[in-house]
């Protein structure tokens, strides 16, 4: 029987993946299709499936009913699915170039077909193999004043907002990004994963009251400012690059959230660079700088233009939305260094270094530098500053 008609969640195989292919017609009659599951992320199946005649593929994304990284035990809503497939669907109107194309999305069975971009690679698998990707950055910066710009109360009519608002209500995933980020990591969460090495110097973090006080602070940010539709989830991880080409994927973490978190998640997983990789330390500097740069250079021009805000439109107004976007941004980098070194979801730049030392090390500058991001980031306030504070990491 048909896949679609079904109406029963089931997980795909390699075989039904291909059956449903075969079903969507989004190949030729006589196409020779070979499949494959690549999904490594943390959640979800991907499959990649090629007409072997043709060389041309597509990917089918299915969510699973739990938390693949942990197992059975951790039931995961299967909703989530919906809410990657409408927001990629609204990101690709507002940022076509840096946005998979979606063919076609079944809430039952929780899939999204969309563009094969098997031609690019994951941005964090290149970085650790030696990539820069040039283009990233500007790319990225553009991607996000669009999206946080076109998203928001200036670049949308109100009743629009609000709708979007209700329609990106998404608990579950919002209360992992609650607990995996802002919570766990402050205290000594089961969740909590980090060598013995480093155990003095998470002992001291969980102490540190100021710390903790900015990290709360920074949360209900993140609970209550439901400032513009967010990725949620922007790690490098999540951005598929090469040379000229850079796509954003996987926004199942999606909800209206402070514009801040999306462009600190950028800054904190180009920070890991930034440590690990002492040969392309400026570059990837030099990616920060361009990541802000262009995203205030295009944010501006829309705040400019496209403002449905008339009495906003004041550069007074506007410096002190930039200002707040930048400290938020920085505080959530902060967040994201520390939950990725010591917190259950790590990244291979840091546990990818083979030498037990030289991996406490890093992973001791990566605490270090997300402590003062958290707590001085008032200080910290502009992007000299910040880069200045980036040299200073010993
Ligand atoms: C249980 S999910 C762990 C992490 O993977 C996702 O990509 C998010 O970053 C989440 O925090
Ligand atoms: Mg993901």
């Amino acid at each position: 029987m048909s896949l679609l008609k079904q109406k029963t969640y089931q997980p795909l195989t390699n075989e039904s993946a291909v059956e449903l292919a075969l079903e969507l017609n989004i190949f030729p009659g006589q196409a020779k299709l070979a499949c494959k599951e690549i999904g490594d992320g943390n959640l979800n199946l991907v499959f990649h499936i090629v007409d072997e005649w043709e060389g041309k593929g597509i990917i089918i994304k299915q969510a699973l009913p739990y938390a693949k990284v942990v197992g059975e035990s951790w039931p995961l809503t299967l909703k989530r699915a919906k809410i990657e497939a409408d927001a990629l669907k609204i990101f690709g109107q507002i940022a076509p170039d840096y946005v998979p194309e979606v063919y076609f999305t079944d809430d039952v069975l929780a899939v999204t077909v969309m563009e094969d971009l098997s031609h690019l690679l994951i941005a964090r698998t290149g970085f650790n193999n030696g990539e820069t990707y040039p283009l990233i950055s500007k790319h990225l910066g553009e991607y996000l004043a669009k999206t946080l710009f076109y998203t928001s109360d200036y670049g949308l009519a109100p009743g629009v907002k609000k709708e979007y608002v209700q329609q990106f209500i998404n608990p579950e995933l919002c209360k992992i990004t609650e607990d995996l980020i802002f919570t766990d990591p402050f205290y000594d969460a089961d969740t909590n994963e980090f060598e013995d090495g480093l155990r003095p110097i998470v002992e001291a973090l969980w102490q540190d009251n100021e710390l903790k006080f900015h990290v709360n602070v920074l949360k209900k940010s993140f609970l209550t400012e439901a400032e513009a539709l967010l990725h949620g989830d922007l790690h490098t991880g999540s951005v598929f690059a090469g040379l000229s080409e850079t796509k954003v994927i996987d926004p199942e973490f999606a909800f209206y959230g402070p514009a801040g978190f999306d462009i600190g998640q950028v800054f904190g997983n180009l920070l890991f660079q930034v440590i690990v990789n002492n040969e392309k330390r400026n570059l990837f500097i030099n990616h920060i700088e361009t990541v802000w740069n262009g995203f205030e250079e295009q944010y501006t021009l829309l705040w400019k233009t496209e403002n449905k805000e008339a009495a906003s439109i004041t550069s007074t107004f506007l410096n002190y939305h930039l200002r707040k976007l930048f400290e938020d941004s920085l505080g959530f980098a902060g967040c994201e260094l520390i939950r990725r070194t010591i917190g259950l979801a790590h990244v291979t730049d840091l546990d990818g270094i083979e030498d037990e030392q030289s991996r406490i090390a890093a992973k001791q500058k990566t605490i270090e530098l997300g402590k003062i991001l958290i707590k001085q980031r008032k200080e910290i306030n502009n992007l000299t500053a910040f880069i200045e504070t980036i040299k200073e990491l010993h």
